[in-house]
């Protein structure tokens, strides 16, 4: 015998009712609550860095980064505005700080990372120690360290950051505490943590001082645009990627901070990309030259011509083809080591 088979309106009056106990039917939600395939609300964006750059500019006219804390402009994706969100799950916003501005010591549980943009000389300080930047340079600030940044030499500088804020957010596990002084005691010399861990070995005794977080503050470009260049000499290219190295964890091999992993890669010139997807979601930076991403929406293409200096994000599990005439380097970054972590980390290539 088949089941009664109510009416249509037996089941709204059920749902009007049972709301009163904060009930509702799992059976009208399903589909959206178990897609067959990420659906992300996320859409791509780009920010050209010469139309943002005026606003950086007025930033500085309108506010100190003392009387700010942080002097950034987060860039919101399009479809998240009013969330300080990128993506879901990542953070990122374009820095400023002028001469002889301090972005005084405070330290938080949301982990963050800094790829310098535009100007030289400016310093982070994390754990005592400070790292100078230089553009190109990807700097961390492991979780629950304190940190300040400075700026002692004549031009302005910007940065990118990269944080877990929405991921943190998500877990409600955020603690934060201002510091007493406005810029942290200076007790090691700068390049110490380099020192130690930046030259494939690392000290005979002692645990990681930054528990699951690279020790290493400062991943300067020279470096890692010089193992690019040598890959290209020697290496196969890869379809999608061109030549691309992920950065990492020296003591682990795994990625330098818990919930980001950051990448760099190269696109020789003529560089004709294959299509790909992948389920993290990822902020690119444009370090050198130029090129295009085509990306593969929801709502259909979208184009992005970029130059040096410009950021993009692409939502995940949405197709990425990259392409170059003159050649590039592209920094990214997502929440990949999360996803990896709980084992949900997918890609394909298209054909
Ligand atoms: C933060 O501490 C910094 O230390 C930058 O430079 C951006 C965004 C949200 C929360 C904390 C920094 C931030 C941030």
């Amino acid at each position: 015998m088949n089941a009664p088979h109510p009416s249509a309106t037996a089941r709204q009056s059920l749902y009007r009712d049972m709301s009163l106990l904060n009930l509702s039917p799992l059976w009208e939600v399903l589909h959206a609550l178990v897609p067959l395939q990420p659906a992300s609300p996320c859409v791509p964006a780009h920010w050209k860095y010469e139309q943002l750059r005026p606003y950086l500019q007025r930033a500085g006219e309108v506010i100190t980064a003392e009387e700010a804390v942080r002097r950034v402009l987060i860039l919101e994706n399009p479809a998240l505005r009013g969330q300080s969100a990128v993506t879901q799950s990542l953070y990122a916003g374009l820095q400023l700080i002028l001469p002889g501005e301090v972005a005084p010591s405070h330290r938080h549980t949301q982990s963050a990372l800094r790829f310098i943009v535009e100007g030289t000389g400016a310093y982070t300080a994390v754990d005592g120690e400070r790292s100078t930047m230089h553009p190109g340079d990807f700097i961390i600030t492991p979780s629950w360290t304190w940190h300040d940044h400075g700026n002692e030499v004549d031009e302005p500088v910007v940065w990118l950051d990269g944080l877990d804020i929405p991921m943190i957010r998500f877990f409600d596990a955020g603690f934060a505490e201002n510091g007493t002084t406005r810029s942290q005691p200076v007790t090691r010399p700068e390049g110490a943590s380099f020192a130690r861990y930046g030259h494939n070995m690392a000290p005979v005794r002692g645990n990681a001082p930054f528990g699951a977080t690279s020790p290493i503050f400062s991943y300067p470009y020279e470096r890692s645009r010089e193992a690019l260049h040598q890959l290209e000499r020697c290496a196969p290219i890869d379809a999608s990627d061109g030549y691309k190295l992920r950065y990492i964890n020296p003591l682990t091999g795994g990625t330098p901070m818990p919930t980001l992993q950051p990448f760099l890669q190269r696109l020789p010139a003529g560089f004709e990309g294959q299509g790909w997807r992948q389920t993290d979601g990822a902020v690119y930076s444009v370090v050198e030259g130029t090129g295009t991403a085509y990306i593969e929406g929801p709502q259909g293409p979208v184009r992005f011509d970029f130059e040096a200096r410009d950021h993009f994000v692409v939502p995940s599990w949405q197709a990425l083809r990259l392409q170059s005439t003159a050649g590039c380097v592209l920094f990214s970054f997502s929440d990949r080591p999360v996803q990896e972590a709980l084992g949900i980390h997918k890609e394909e290539r298209l054909a």
